[in-house]
């Protein structure tokens, strides 16, 4: 478990959530809008190759928390290498399709619920379904009824955003970051509270290895040699 609580004063918990969803949908442009909201959308960035994250401090009810956001390309044959190391120790997942291609919502049933199944205990994740491009409205394919009809059937909360003007995009990480700490505070309270949490956490926890790569530097260097991936 991550650190659930952080001492007055001391660092924020913080929380591995991954990006999953066809290439093309705007996971990466979803990623860089919320962590470089000035920049415009513009696609020297676009070129995922393995995986890459970046971190993000958000707001949730329960105080701020960090956001480690992993992105990968959505290339099949690369990904199905790398999804061991992409789920380990994931707290919440953000599916994504692409409002104006009903196969790219079509792929969240056929194919990435199927590996998120496969790669990691799915209902320990906290998942957000995400309908992106919310601006091209006059090319859509997916009615948003159907897709909280999807969101019923796996149990996971629904929003629509625009990586393109920003619509909704602070809201969604704010949204997942916001159940996954709610989880983690809830998981503490039935472990015997925070007090024996606190305690835990100071043996060097496992969970520790998520933060390393951050002390390391990777953070954000959008280099996937760098997260020893
Ligand atoms: P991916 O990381 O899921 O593969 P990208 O997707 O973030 O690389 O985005 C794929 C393309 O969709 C990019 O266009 C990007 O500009 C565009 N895009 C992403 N989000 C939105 C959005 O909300 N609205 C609109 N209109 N376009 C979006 P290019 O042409 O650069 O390939
Ligand atoms: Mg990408």
């Amino acid at each position: 478990m991550s650190r659930a609580t952080s001492t007055p004063g001391g660092k924020p918990p913080l929380y591995k959530i991954v990006m999953l969803g066809d290439s093309g949908v705007g996971k990466t442009s979803l990623v860089a809008r919320l962590t470089n909201p000035d920049r415009p959308l513009n696609h020297d960035i676009s070129a995922t190759m393995g995986i890459e994250f970046d971190t993000q401090m958000l707001d949730t009810p329960q105080g701020k928390v960090k956001a480690q956001i992993w992105d990968t390309a959505g290339q099949e044959r690369f990904a199905r290498v790398l999804l061991p190391t992409y789920f380990r120790k994931a707290k919440g997942v953000i599916l994504v399709y692409d409002i104006t291609n009903a196969k790219s919502f079509e792929s969240l049933s056929e194919r990435w619920m199927a590996q998120l199944n496969d790669h990691s205990n799915a209902d320990d994740l906290a998942k957000l379904l995400v309908g992106n491009k919310s601006d091209l409205e006059s090319s859509r394919e997916v009615s948003a009824e159907k897709a909280s009809a999807f969101c019923q059937e796996y149990g996971m909360e629904f929003l629509e955003t625009s990586a393109k003007s920003g619509d909704n995009v602070l809201a969604a990480f704010e949204k997942l970051i916001g159940i996954v700490h709610d989880r983690a505070l809830n998981a503490t309270k039935s472990k015997g509270g925070a007090k024996a949490s606190l305690a835990n956490n100071n043996k060097s926890e496992p969970e520790e290895d998520v933060v390393k790569l951050e002390e390391d530097g990777a953070a954000g260097s959008g280099d996937a040699n760098a997260c020893g991936c």
